[in-house]
């Protein structure tokens, strides 16, 4: 089964100014600074209201522009398209959270995708609406408590699972999909390189653990992240034209308990409750080493 390597250098400048308001913790300054290190200053980005522009866009110096919720779709096909118009050649990319992705800016983004607007589309999963304190969003997962989906005598957290996003997107024929993790940062930067090379609607989408609403001490996100891939709960993967491929295999996946046991928002969790989820892990896991390497029918 194959192992990540050794932490890649990524040459370049570094783009992320020192200091900015996000919380103590949060993997979304960290995926930031990773990002736009690997696509460099030629890079436009654009943002939806959500943490990554209000906590991180003063330290992100490059050529931005933001939104409202709903429009992060036009403005980045916007933009590219105008670009192109004037010869310029910059990468264009869309950095937003779940919210702004996955619910109220998937109309928008599905329409720039069925166009196959050439620009690079990065959700920042923290899995909850947490910019306006911690509302459940449709890539909450099952169970999760939020504070729209409390914990109390008649209710478990989260109703319902979690959208499945980047197979949503892969369904609009687009020529990259890829899902990432904050704790696999050389997976992360290859994915980013080669996405950044492409022509075309590319979809990234990065889980970003968040201290705040996942309820998990600030110094262990890396660590929750990890947990997160290698209890099979987030699968490392990619969809290039078509073409599934895990990008990270576990020897043995670990049990969905250790990663849910240290984020509040599960610690109402009984038996049977880790019982689905760790079915559910399992099972998606064999649906995605049965495609591994092929062609999905989409
Ligand atoms: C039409 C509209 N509805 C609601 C809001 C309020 N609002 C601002 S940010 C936000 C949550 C953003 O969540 P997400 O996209 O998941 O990003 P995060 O802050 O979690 O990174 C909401 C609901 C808004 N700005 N516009």
């Amino acid at each position: 089964m194959s192992k990540p390597s050794a932490f890649q250098r990524v040459e370049g400048d570094e783009i992320m100014a020192l200091g900015n308001s996000s919380c103590q913790g949060c993997a979304h300054a960290t995926l930031a600074r990773i990002i736009f290190k690997v696509l460099g200053r030629n890079t436009v980005y654009t943002s939806v209201p959500g943490c990554i522009w209000i906590a991180l866009q003063g330290s992100i110096p490059l050529y931005w522009r933001g939104t409202v919720f709903e429009g992060g779709g036009a403005l980045i096909s916007g933009i590219a398209n105008g670009l192109e118009a004037v010869g310029k050649d910059m990468n264009v990319v869309g950095f937003y959270g779940d919210g702004g992705t996955a619910d109220i800016g998937l109309q928008a983004m599905s329409a720039a995708a069925e166009r196959n607007e050439n620009v690079l589309w990065i959700c920042a999963d923290n899995e909850a609406y947490m910019n306006t304190g911690g509302q459940r969003s449709g890539l909450t997962p099952i169970y999760a408590s939020t504070t729209t989906t409390p914990v109390a005598s008649e209710s478990r957290g989260k109703k319902s699972n979690k959208k499945n996003l980047p197979f949503i997107m892969a369904a609009h024929n687009i020529p990259y999909v890829a899902t990432a993790s904050v704790a696999y940062p050389n997976d992360l930067i290859g994915k980013l390189q080669y996405a950044k090379g492409i022509k075309g609607f590319k979809y990234l989408h990065v889980q970003s653990p968040c201290p705040t609403g996942w309820g998990f001490d600030p110094a262990r996100t890396i660590k929750v992240a990890r947990l997160m891939v290698e209890s099979g709960i987030w699968p490392l993967y990619e969809i290039n034209e078509g073409n599934f491929k895990l990008t990270y295999k576990p020897r043995e996946l670990k049990p969905v308990r250790e990663a849910l046991s240290l984020q509040g928002r599960f610690r109402h969790l009984d038996d049977s409750e880790y019982e689905y989820i760790q079915g559910q892990a399992v099972d998606r896991w064999r649906q995605l080493l049965d495609v591994d390497g092929k062609k999905l029918p989409l």
